[in-house]
Parts: structure tokens; sequence; C-alpha cells
């Protein structure tokens, strides 16, 4: 399990983007995506560090939580 803390997030759009990066790395992935805190669960082998670079590949801001 993978928990990160993803700022730039303000609707569940963005909430699915940031799921979709995450699911296009891993597609096995379950996801949890908490829009109001910004806390972002992956169920994943993936290294974090790879997930946050999408992520901020993406546009959004991420760091390990
Ligand atoms: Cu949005």
């Amino acid at each position: 399990m993978v928990t990160l803390h993803v700022t730039g997030m303000d609707c569940d759009g963005c909430a699915k983007a940031v799921e979709q990066v995450i699911k296009t790395q891993d597609p096995q992935a379950s996801v949890t995506v908490d829009l109001g805190s910004g806390r972002v669960e992956a169920q994943t082998s993936f290294p974090p560090a790879a997930l946050v670079a999408a992520i901020e590949a993406a546009g959004f801001g991420a760091k390990p939580a």
C-alpha cells in the first residue's frame, strides 16, 4: 500500500485524473482518493517515487504521506 498526499485536486474530475494516472502505471492498482484531505491510497507494489513522478507530470503536487 502506498499513501500519498496530493495537492491541486479541486473537483471529482481531478480525483479521477489522479486515479487514472496511478492505474496507467499499475493497471492492477486499487486506488482510493479522498478529495477533501488530498489523501490517496493505492494498493500497489509500485515504488512511491514512481507514482509521485507520474502524478506531478500530470500537473498535481504529490509526496509520500
Ligand atoms: Cu478538477
